[in-house]
């Protein structure tokens, strides 16, 4: 597979040469500075794709193309919308930029409570505690019902947590849950806004009576009218599932499991609708068997974040090493070289370690995490590529 690497454009602390040193083939980035909705033009694309080329490196895929809220729910702008979107879709696609990848979450894209959380050796990697999102949703964001959907122990622990929180622990949850997640992936709150949970809370009403029926008629209704652009230019649209897969805050989720994955690409039976097979993001729901849903949807795959989770007894889930956990890396690589020598992956997040502490990195993307995680999938790639060359496997 082709080795890419989240580059967060021009800003980014982490340089193109630095890159090429560690072996990244392919570029995935974005236009970040573009304001979601809005035309990405062939001029800035091409510029972005002419910079990234001068390093001898190539952007291999968009990640990600926003998809507006007012598309998502269906509002008065969704057609306007939907047409700045096919225009951006061609201009990549006349600049030959034919990967891109998009999420169909609302309000919220991924979805974690601690940055930082500390390994015995003294790394840290992200974390999902269900506790502390519950004492966000029910005690933070006050959603009307909220309790109704987390067991009665957990309902206690928020509780509990609620009475000894400070402002200042409040504070922090909002800015890991909804403010240090989001902004730099283009999500709808970032650190100019001052008033975060109240805009948020804002957000959430916008999909009052929108179920994961009228979600999925949404997204259909969103595919099929790209498909064309998709089509003439040879663009590959690929969905990033669901992170945490499962519904949240009231809000329905859509890119969960098999039978949602099965849905979408029955729903828009078209070669260029197709996956990002996030192994973290699927990895974290018990009901997921990763290589069982890769195997199944390879050859519908046109990307692959590789990165893995352990689900605890508790439900929480933690972001642990490439080589272990419920994400099965090493089986996935198989059966993608297999299938597609040379779909492009990406390394997705890394713990934070050694120089990787002060240099305030977005979560999840620091440097030597992900670079160590990117050696030891190199070594796996490498080892399989043997196996399939003397036809072990
Ligand atoms: C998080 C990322 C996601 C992903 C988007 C794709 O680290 O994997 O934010 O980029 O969901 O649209």
């Amino acid at each position: 597979m082709e080795k890419t690497w989240r580059w967060f454009g021009k800003k980014d602390k982490i340089t193109l040469p630095m890159l090429r040193q560690i072996g990244v083939e392919g570029i995935v980035t974005a236009l970040h500075d573009i304001p979601n909705g809005k035309v990405w033009s062939y001029e800035a694309i091409m510029d972005l794709k002419k910079y990234i080329e001068s390093f001898d490196l190539r952007w291999s895929v968009v990640e990600s193309l926003p998809v507006c809220e007012a598309i998502k729910y269906a509002g008065k702008e969704c057609d306007q919308l939907i047409d700045n979107y096919k225009i951006s879709l061609a201009n990549l696609g006349k600049a030959g930029v034919k990967t891109v990848c998009y999420n169909f979450m609302p309000v919220i894209d991924w979805i974690r409570t601690d940055l930082a959380h500390k390994w015995d050796d003294g790394t840290s990697s992200l974390y999902f505690d269900t506790v502390q999102f519950a004492f966000f949703d029910i005690f933070i964001l006050e959603r009307e019902n909220a309790e109704r959907d987390y067991v009665p122990e957990i309902v206690e622990c928020a509780r509990k947590m609620n009475e000894i929180a400070t402002e200042a622990d409040k504070n922090a949850l909002v800015d890991s849950i909804i403010v240090k997640t989001q902004g730099f992936v283009n999500g709808n709150i970032t650190k100019k806004d001052k008033q975060p949970v109240v805009l948020f809370k804002k957000l959430l009403n916008l999909y009052k009576g929108i179920d994961k029926e009228k979600l999925r008629e949404n997204l259909q209704y969103f595919l099929s009218a790209i498909m064309p652009v998709c089509e003439e230019y040879g663009v590959n649209m690929c969905i990033h599932p669901d992170d945490p897969p499962r519904q949240v805050l009231g809000l329905p989720r859509i890119v969960t499991n098999e039978e949602d994955i099965a849905w979408l690409l029955n729903a828009v039976d078209n070669p260029h609708n197709g996956l990002t097979f996030c192994a973290g993001s699927l990895s974290a729901g018990t009901h997921n068997d990763v290589p069982v849903l890769a195997a199944k949807f390879a050859s519908h795959t046109h990307f692959v974040h590789l990165r893995s989770t352990n689900i605890l007894p508790d439900g929480n889930f933690i972001e642990t090493g490439h080589l272990t956990g419920r994400g099965h890396l090493i089986e996935l690589v198989r059966i993608f070289e297999k299938e597609n020598p040379s779909l492009p992956f990406r390394v997705d997040h890394g713990r934070q370690m050694l120089d990787d502490k002060d240099k305030s990195y977005n979560p999840g993307y620091s440097f030597y995490g992900r670079m160590f995680a990117l050696a030891q999938m190199d070594g796996v790639m490498a080892t399989i590529k043997d196996e399939i060359n003397k036809n072990i496997i």
